[in-house]
């Protein structure tokens, strides 16, 4: 027993005692949510006025002549400069938005799917009403308004469906898209722009003999999430870039499901951010390799000057383990790995594909095709930030929980599954503060369920897993359904919505030392972030602004199986 365990768990016993019944908001449960924003706002002057829709189309994916069945993003520009939406054609993924700090954005959402659906501004920071909460799922045939003015700073966001227990399934069929921010101190900057600033947008899919796209098939990819054996970038296999010798800026965003990447060069050579989630970072950081957990995006300068014509560097997710329980890992390695080998488990049916979480495999291909002489310099200094700190919040020695936790196979955040309107005392946020929040696995659930019986924890009651290696044994993995245990072992990456954060502090859990050199040095926390990967055990203490909008801002991991399962909840800002 450590001291961080029993650390985390008087904390938790200590919110939920305080944590009053949950209490349901009827006055937040608009008479009909549907038609919260059916038609724009009369006084609301739009710069950029948007037509989205969504819908089933098929499009080539797999360069062997078939196409895939996808759910794909359209938009037409109505109003705004014309390069603020660039489709494309033969790719699922929606087109990529530039908007600029400070304009105003109307977007209309045309739901032509056979499903519910609304789509969310990922890293935005916008009035509740047009933040996506799936409260407002729309059916099909329906449109849904969103208003808001881009109060971001410079950086790579993203949109993308959260439809109300359908997020992971429409995000997965192609419902994504890429939003980048400018504003006037990125301009001064000279960061490269236009054909040298590019998308690297990487997900992993799995194709059926038919080249149909194959998603979850049962309760163990739920819990374990999704892993494809398929990796695509941009949309497309085998990714492959021609540059010049000279700086390219690469917005990476991980718009998978549930696989974690490992972005690194094969030869070793380190990588440089400039940026993270929704900000550009105050100084460059050159890293080994970076950890890109779902949901989340790293701004990369690539610097191809001085390597000769005809050169070719591959980008590896590169070898990694802790993320997963260690008895998964271990049937991963027994499977034998590599990319579309399929081993005993597979056979099995118990892996989504044959391509594990923490496996070595390539990304992408860089081959310099022309030289060029001249090549922006990287800056020394960035963008300037003031950095939040202990002093600046309102309850430094009482930090919000987010506390990680599972009942019955499903994973949970504070005790408690999704639902679309409920708040929690602990949950309720005053309006304008700044709060310290801490995001942990509580321990010892049997004990704590005890405690708590009543009251408005639930999910305390596997019994002694103590987390990672804790008793976890062959009969948990493979046993009919005795899987109680697995989620406080995985890497969950958590999301919130609305204002960024910046991350604290990282105490490390109980993940094994060797296991944890493998990720350590990949994270890029010193920017302004949405979205933080917290390994098994660990404990990551964030600072998040909660100004200017008032209503429900839902937290939640963004492995999009884990979020379906209910893995989600709301701050109520009032
Ligand atoms: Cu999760």
């Amino acid at each position: 027993m450590t001291h961080s365990i029993n650390y985390g768990r008087r904390q938790f016993l200590q919110y939920s005692a305080f944590g009053a019944a949950a209490a349901m908001f009827p006055e937040l449960l608009l008479a009909n949510p549907k038609s919260a924003r059916s038609s724009p706002t009369p006084g609301f002057k739009p710069d950029v006025e948007i037509e989205f829709s969504a819908r089933e189309v098929f499009v080539p994916i797999l360069n062997n002549g078939s196409k895939t069945k996808v759910q794909k993003y359209f938009a037409k520009l109505l109003k705004g400069p014309e390069n603020t939406v660039q489709s494309f054609e033969d790719n699922y993924l929606g087109p990529t938005l530039s908007f600029a700090k400070g304009q105003k954005v109307r977007i209309y959402f045309d739901n032509n799917l056979f499903e519910h659906s609304i789509m969310h501004w990922h890293g935005l920071h916008v009035p509740q009403k047009s933040d996506g909460h799936p409260m407002y799922s729309i059916e099909p045939g329906e449109r849904f308004v969103y208003e808001y003015e881009v109060l971001n700073n410079a950086g790579t966001s993203f949109y993308h469906s959260h439809a109300h227990n359908l997020t992971g399934t429409q995000v997965y069929f192609g419902l994504a898209g890429l939003l980048k921010v400018t504003d006037e101190e990125e301009k001064k900057l000279g960061l490269p722009t236009g054909e040298y600033d590019l998308p690297l947008v990487i997900q992993d899919k799995q194709f059926n003999r038919n080249g149909q796209l194959q998603y979850v098939r049962g309760m163990h990819d739920r819990m374990m999430g999704f892993l494809g054996d398929t990796i695509l970038v941009n949309g497309k296999p085998n990714a492959e870039f021609a540059v010049k010798s000279r700086a390219y800026r690469f917005r990476a965003l991980n718009g998978s499901t549930s696989r974690i990447y490992k972005l690194g060069w094969d030869d070793g050579t380190p990588l440089t951010a400039i940026g993270t989630d929704v900000s550009l970072l105050e100084k460059p950081e050159t890293k080994p390799y970076v950890m890109l957990a779902p949901g989340d995006r790293i701004d990369l300068w690539l610097d191809f000057s001085g390597r000769p014509v005809g050169s070719k560097l591959a980008m590896y997710s590169l070898p990694f383990s802790g993320t997963m329980p260690p008895m998964f890992e271990r049937m991963q390695r027994m499977r034998g790995g590599g990319q579309g080998g399929r081993g005993m488990m597979g056979g099995m049916g118990m892996m989504s594909g044959g391509l594990g979480q923490g496996e070595k495999f390539p990304i992408a291909i860089f081959h310099v095709t022309e030289k060029v002489g001249d090549s922006p310099k990287l800056p020394v200094q960035l963008v300037r930030r003031q950095r939040l700190t202990e002093k600046d919040v309102d309850n430094a020695d009482n930090p919000l929980p987010i506390a990680i936790s599972e009942r019955h196979m499903r994973p949970l955040v504070n005790g408690r599954p999704f639902s679309l309107d409920e708040v929690m005392e602990i949950e309720k946020v005053k309006v304008g503060s700044i709060k310290k929040i801490k995001i942990f696995h509580p321990h010892e659930e049997h004990e704590m369920a005890s405690q708590t019986s009543g009251h408005d924890m639930e999910g305390m009651d596997h019994g002694g897993m103590g987390g990672r290696g804790g008793g976890m044994g062959m009969r948990d993995e493979m046993g009919g359904g005795m899987m109680g245990g697995m989620m406080m072992a995985m890497a969950h990456p958590i999301h919130l919505h609305g204002q960024q954060f910046q991350v604290l502090s990282r105490k490390e859990g109980h993940v094994d030392r060797e296991d944890y050199e493998t990720v350590r040095h990949g994270f890029v926390d010193s920017g302004l972030k949405d979205t933080v990967l917290v390994m098994p055990g660990e404990e990551v203490e964030i600072i998040k602004p909660f100004q200017d909008f008032k209503g429900l801002y839902l937290y939640h991991c963004h492995n999009l199986e884990h979020e379906d399962l209910g893995m989600m909840r709301n701050f109520y800002v009032h």
